[in-house]
C-alpha cells in the first residue's frame, strides 16, 4: 500500500487529495488534511475519484491510425503514429505555411504539458495557432483583469472568504461548481451571522437559495445591475474617493455614465426590484470588505469582458481590493486554467504573462528559448480556429485533453470542420469521446492519477500533482507525447538540431524550472519555486520570486497596479444586448450550466454509476407556466430547437426558472443522448475582445412531442461495457438516452421512444447486445393486443437484465430492485402478469440527493413531512454528513417544505 499526495483533477478550487493505492489499483482517496484549500474535505466528485480510475476498455490504451479518411483506424505503434503525424504536419507547413496547422489544448493539462505544447507551436512549428478550451471559460476574465488592473492576476485569495463582510457571487453556482469553496462560505456564514451573501443569477440555484439576497436578473443584464450598484454607492457616499484619486484613472467617465443608472431604471432592465439593487449596493459598500466571486454567468457572454470590467469597477470605486476580505476573485473553472494562462498557451497570450502582439515580448521569449524569432501573425482563437479548419485554411489540427465535438458551440459547424480537416490528431485518455470519432490519429494519454507535474488554482496557488500509478497500456504523459512529436517534426523541417535542443526534457521537473525562468521579473514571477520546495512546504501562491520565503496571499495592497501609469483603470462600459435575444419564433432564452456530480462531457464522471444518481438522465428545465402554455407535463418528451439545431429530450418543471427561460446542463453530448448534444443548440457569437463564446444564452422554442411507444432496457454486470455497446444504437430511435445507475451494483439504463413499435430486428439486436437473449433464463410476458412486452433475465435468483417495451411505468421500480438485488419473488408476480405499473403501492426511489450515504429525495421528503429539520435529517438518515455537497439542497428542501406547510396553514 502506498499513499500519494496530489491535487483533484476537477475544478479550479484545487483541493489536495491523498490517493491510496496498492501499486496496481487505486483503492481509495481522501482529502489532504494539510492542504490549505480544503483541509481534508472533498466534494462529491472528488470523493469518488477512485471509482473513475480504470485500465480497461474505457481508456485509450494504444495509438490508433488511419492513413486514409475512409479507412477504419487500426492499432499502431508510437513510432508509426507520430511519424505519420509529423509527415503530415511538415507537409502542410511546407506547402501552405505554418498557419495551416493548429493546436487546440486544455485547462486540464498540467503546466508542464501546456508549456511544451506552447513551445512546439510557437518555437518550432512557427505559428500562434495555439488556443485552449480556456477560451470557452476564462478568456473574458483574463481580458477584464488586464483592462482594469493591468495584469491577468486574481488579486484576492480563499482566506478572504473568512474575512469578508459581504460575499457577492455573480454568475456562478459554487454549490455545484466549486463545492469546497461553498463549504467555506457556509462555514464563514455560520461563524459570522452579519456576513451578507448576495447571489446574482437568473436561476434560483442552490447557491442562490442559501443567499441573504438573490437577484434573479434577466439573462445578460449584469452590466446594468453593476452600474446601478455603482450609482447607489456614489450617491450615498459609499465610494472611497481617496483611493479613487490616488490609485485609479478613468473615473470621471464612468461616474458620468452611471448617473443614468438609477436603481429604478436598472430595475426595469434587469427585472428585479429597485430596492433589492439598493440593498445590494448598501451591503457591498458598508461591508468593510466585499469579496466578489464570479464565473461563467459573466464570462460566457458576447459582452463577457464588459461584465468583468463593470464588476471590477465596484471594487475600484470602494477601494475594496488588496486588503483582507476584499477583491474581485474570478473563479477558474478547470483545475489548471491558471497554469495555461501563466505559460501563455493561448492565441492571445505569451509565456510569463507576455503579449504576442508586443515585438519586445516576442523577442524576450525567443531569446529565452534560443530561437531566432517568434511568429508575428495573430493566432486563431478556439471558435475561429475551427472556422478556419472548416474553410480549409487550417489543414491539420492537434487536439489534446479537450473534447470540442461536445463542448464547442454550434456543433453542426464544428463537425463539418472535423470532417473537412486533412488531419485530425486527438490526444485522449478516455475511450469513445465525440471528438475521437473524427481522429485520424488517436494517441493514448496518461491522466490523473498517473501524471506528474504542477497545477495552479484560482487563488494563484501552485501545487504538485503526483503520480500514484503507471499509465495503462501504451499511454504516455501529455508533455512527453508533445516533445516526442516536436523532435520528429523538427527533423522534417530541417530544424532537427533546434528541436533536439528545445525538447530535450528528461522529465517534468526540468520543464517546470524552465517555466519558472520565463516568469522571472514578470508580475507572476515564480522564479523562487521548485518541485523540492513545493513538496517540502506545500503549495504556494504567486508571485514567489527568487529568495522569497512565502508567496503573496493578496495583490496590490500598496495600491500600485501593473499598468503603465501604476493606476488601475475604470472601464466606461456601455450596455450591450445578448447576441441572440428571444423573439416570436424562438421565444425562450436557453441557459446552460453545470450539474453537481458530472464533469463536462462525462468521459470520467460518467464511468462511476453513483455519480449519475443525482441527475440520471438529460432533462430540460422550464418554468411551470411556460410548460402549461405548451401543454407539457413532467417527464414528457419535447423537441427543443434553436436556429442551429434541435434535440429531443424529457422536460421537467422547475420553479427555479422565471417564465421565458429554459435550462439545460452542459454535459449531455452525443454519447449519452441522441443527436449532437446540448451544443447543437448554442450559438458561436463571441465577445469582440476576449473571443469567448456566448454559451449561456440563445433563443429556442420547445414543443410537445408525441412518441407514445416507449422502451427501457436495464442490464447489470459490466455496465460500462454495455454502455459502450449501446451508444451506436442511440441514433436508431427518434428519442434515446443511455446512462448508468446504482451504487454497489452498477446498471446500464437505456430509455427510448418512438411513434410506433420499431422494426423487431432492432429490438433483437438490442437483446443481443445486452445478452438478454438467453431464453433458458428469461421470463417473458407478451400482450400483443396492447403492444406490451416484458423480458427479464434471471441469474442466481435475481433479475440482471430487462427489456420493457410498449409500457414502461414500472421501469424505475424495477431498476431500483435490480440495483438492490431484490429477491426474485417480488418481481416475478409482476413480470408474468398484465400489470403495467409496479405492484401495489410500489415505486422507484427517485433521485439520490446524498451521494455518500445514498439517501434519496423521497426518503428526505418523507422525513421532512414528519417534522424533521436539517439536524434531524442528518441524525436520522445521515444524509449530508460526509462530503456536504448535498447540504444546500437539503436545507432548501426543509425551507420550501416549511413554506408550503405555512401556506397550507394560511
Ligand atoms: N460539478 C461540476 N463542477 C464544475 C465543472 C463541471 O463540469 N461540473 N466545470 C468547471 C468549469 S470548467 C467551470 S468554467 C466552472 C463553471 O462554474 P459556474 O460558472 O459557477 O457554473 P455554470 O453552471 O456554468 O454557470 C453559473 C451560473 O451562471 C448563471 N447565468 C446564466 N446566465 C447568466 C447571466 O446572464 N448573468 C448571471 N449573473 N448569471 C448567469 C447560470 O444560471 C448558472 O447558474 O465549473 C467548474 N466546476
Ligand atoms: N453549452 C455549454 N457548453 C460549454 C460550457 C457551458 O457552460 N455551456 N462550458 C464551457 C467550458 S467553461 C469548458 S471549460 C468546456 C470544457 O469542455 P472540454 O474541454 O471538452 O471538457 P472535458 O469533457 O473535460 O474534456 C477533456 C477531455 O480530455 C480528456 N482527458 C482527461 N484527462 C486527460 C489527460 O490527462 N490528457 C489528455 N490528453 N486527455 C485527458 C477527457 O477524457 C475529455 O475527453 O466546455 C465549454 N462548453
Ligand atoms: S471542490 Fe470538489 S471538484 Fe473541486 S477541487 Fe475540490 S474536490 Fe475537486
Ligand atoms: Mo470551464
Amino acid at each position: 500500500m502506498s499513499e500519494t499526495k496530489t491535487i483533484c483533477c476537477y475544478c479550479g478550487t484545487g483541493c489536495g487529495v491523498i490517493v491510496e493505492s496498492d501499486g496496481a489499483r487505486v483503492t481509495g482517496v481522501r482529502g489532504d488534511p494539510d492542504h490549505p484549500v480544503n483541509a481534508g474535505r472533498l466534494c462529491s466528485k472528488g470523493a469518488n475519484l477512485h471509482l473513475t480510475v480504470r485500465a480497461d476498455a474505457s481508456r485509450v490504451l494504444r495509438p490508433e491510425l488511419r492513413r486514409e479518411r475512409q479507412a477504419e483506424r487500426r492499432p499502431a505503434g508510437w513510432d508509426e503514429a507520430l511519424d505519420f503525424a509529423a509527415d503530415k504536419f511538415a507537409a502542410a507547413i511546407r506547402e501552405h505555411g505554418p498557419d495551416s496547422v493548429a493546436f487546440y489544448v486544455s485547462g486540464q493539462l498540467l503546466t508542464e504539458d501546456y508549456y511544451v505544447f506552447n513551445k512546439l507551436a510557437r518555437g518550432l512549428a512557427g505559428t500562434n495557432n495555439i488556443d485552449s478550451n480556456s477560451r470557452l471559460c476564462m478568456s473574458s476574465a483574463v481580458a477584464g483583469y488586464k483592462a482594469t488592473l493591468g495584469a491577468d492576476a486574481p488579486p484576492a485569495c480563499y482566506d478572504d472568504i473568512e474575512q469578508a463582510g459581504c460575499i457577492f457571487i455573480a454568475g456562478a453556482n459554487p454549490a455545484f461548481a466549486h463545492p469546497i469553496l461553498f463549504r467555506r462560505i457556509e462555514a464563514a456564514k455560520a461563524a459570522n451571522p452579519t456576513l451578507k451573501l448576495i447571489v446574482v443569477d437568473p436561476r434560483r440555484t442552490d447557491t442562490a437559495a442559501g443567499a441573504d439576497l438573490h437577484l434573479a436578473i434577466r439573462p445578460g443584464t449584469d452590466v446594468a445591475l453593476f452600474h446601478a450598484m455603482l450609482h447607489v454607492l456614489l450617491r450615498n457616499g459609499l465610494a472611497d474617493r481617496t483611493f479613487i484619486r490616488a490609485h485609479t484613472e478613468g473615473f470621471a467617465a464612468i461616474e458620468a455614465t452611471v448617473r443614468a443608472f438609477a436603481p429604478e431604471a436598472a430595475a426595469a432592465l434587469c427585472g428585479v426590484a429597485a430596492e433589492d439593487i439598493e440593498r445590494a449596493a448598501h451591503w457591498f459598500g458598508r461591508s468593510g470588505a466585499a469579496l466578489s466571486l464570479y464565473c461563467q454567468g459573466l464570462n460566457q457572454s458576447s459582452h463577457g469582458t464588459d461584465n468583468n470590467t463593470a464588476l471590477i469597477n465596484l471594487h475600484l470605486a470602494t477601494g475594496m481590493i488588496g486588503k483582507p476580505g476584499a477583491g474581485p476573485l474570478s473563479l477558474t473553472g478547470q483545475p489548471n486554467a491558471m497554469g495555461g494562462r501563466e505559460v501563455g498557451a493561448m492565441a492571445t497570450l505569451l509565456g510569463g504573462h507576455r503579449d504576442p502582439a508586443d515585438p519586445a515580448h516576442r523577442a524576450e521569449l525567443a531569446e529565452l528559448w534560443g530561437v531566432p524569432a517568434l511568429p508575428e501573425k495573430p493566432g486563431r482563437t478556439a471558435v475561429e480556429m475551427f472556422e478556419a479548419v472548416r474553410r480549409g485554411e487550417i489543414k491539420a489540427i492537434w487536439i489534446a485533453c479537450t473534447n470540442p465535438a461536445q463542448s464547442l458551440p454550434h456543433q453542426q459547424q464544428v463537425r463539418e470542420a472535423l470532417e473537412q480537416a486533412e488531419l485530425v490528431v486527438v490526444q485522449e485518455a478516455f475511450a469513445g469521446t465525440e471528438t475521437a470519432a473524427y481522429a485520424d490519429i488517436l494517441l493514448p494519454a496518461a491522466t490523473w492519477p498517473e501524471k506528474d507535474g504542477t497545477m495552479t488554482n484560482s487563488e494563484r496557488r501552485v501545487g504538485r500533482v503526483g503520480a500514484a500509478l503507471p499509465p495503462p497500456g501504451a499511454a504516455r504523459a501529455d508533455w512527453d507525447i508533445a516533445a516526442d512529436f516536436a523532435r520528429r517534426l523538427g527533423a522534417r523541417l530541417d530544424k532537427a538540431e533546434i528541436a533536439e535542443r528545445l525538447f530535450a526534457y528528461a522529465g517534468p521537473e526540468q520543464i517546470f524550472a524552465e517555466h519558472c525562468a520565463v516568469t522571472r521579473g514578470r508580475d507572476l514571477d515564480i522564479g523562487g519555486l521548485s518541485y523540492a520546495q513545493l513538496e517540502e512546504k506545500g503549495p504556494q501562491q504567486w508571485p514567489f520570486p527568487p529568495g522569497a520565503e512565502t508567496g503573496a496571499a493578496r495583490l496590490y495592497a500598496d495600491g500600485e497596479f501593473p499598468t503603465a501609469s501604476g493606476r488601475a483603470a475604470f472601464g466606461d462600459i456601455a450596455l450591450r444586448p445578448v447576441a441572440e435575444a428571444a423573439d416570436a419564433r424562438y421565444p425562450l432564452s436557453l441557459l446552460t450550466g453545470r450539474l453537481r456530480d458530472q464533469w463536462h462531457g462525462m468521459s470520467r464522471t460518467g464511468l462511476a454509476a453513483r455519480l449519475w444518481n443525482h441527475a440520471e438522465a438529460p432533462r430540460l428545465e422550464m418554468s411551470p407556466s411556460d410548460m402549461q402554455q405548451r401543454g407539457l407535463s413532467d417527464g414528457g418528451l419535447v423537441r427543443i430547437e434553436s436556429r442551429r439545431g434541435a434535440l429531443t429530450l424529457t422536460v421537467q418543471a422547475s420553479s427555479d426558472l422565471l417564465p421565458g427561460q429554459a435550462f439545460l446542463p452542459m454535459h449531455w453530448g452525443g454519447r449519452f443522448l441522441k443527436g449532437l448534444g446540448v451544443n447543437a443548440l448554442t450559438l458561436d457569437a463571441c465577445d469582440p475582445q476576449s473571443r469567448q463564446p456566448e454559451f449561456k444564452h440563445c433563443a429556442v422554442e420547445v414543443e410537445k412531442l408525441d412518441l407514445p411507444w416507449r422502451l427501457v432496457a436495464l442490464r447489470r454486470g459490466d455496465a460500462g461495457a454495455y454502455l459502450r455497446r449501446l451508444q451506436p444504437l442511440l441514433a436508431r430511435f427518434p428519442f434515446a438516452a443511455v446512462g448508468l445507475a446504482g451504487v454497489e451494483t452498477e446498471l446500464v439504463v437505456l430509455r427510448a421512444a418512438a411513434a410506433e413499435a420499431p422494426d423487431p430486428a432492432l429490438l433483437a439486436e438490442l437483446e443481443e447486445l445486452l445478452e438478454l437473449d438467453d431464453d433458458a433464463n428469461a421470463m417473458v410476458y407478451l400482450d400483443s393486443r396492447r403492444g406490451i412486452a416484458k423480458r427479464l433475465l434471471v441469474e442466481d435468483g435475481a433479475v440482471v437484465g430487462a427489456l420493457l417495451t410498449g409500457e414502461t411505468a414500472a421501469a424505475e421500480w424495477l431498476k431500483d430492485g435490480m440495483a438492490r438485488s431484490q429477491p426474485l419473488a417480488e418481481t416475478r408476480a409482476w413480470a408474468l402478469a398484465p400489470l403495467a405499473a409496479p405492484p401495489d403501492g410500489k415505486s422507484g426511489r427517485g433521485r439520490v440527493v446524498c451521494n455518500c450515504l445514498n439517501v434519496a429525495e423521497k426518503e428526505i421528503v418523507a422525513a421532512i413531512a414528519a417534522g424533521a429539520g436539517l439536524a434531524a435529517l442528518q441524525e436520522k438518515l445521515k444524509c449530508g454528513t460526509q462530503c456536504g455537497s448535498c447540504v444546500p439542497e437539503i436545507r432548501r428542501m426543509v425551507t420550501s417544505n416549511g413554506q408550503q406547510a405555512a401556506m397550507g396553514r394560511g
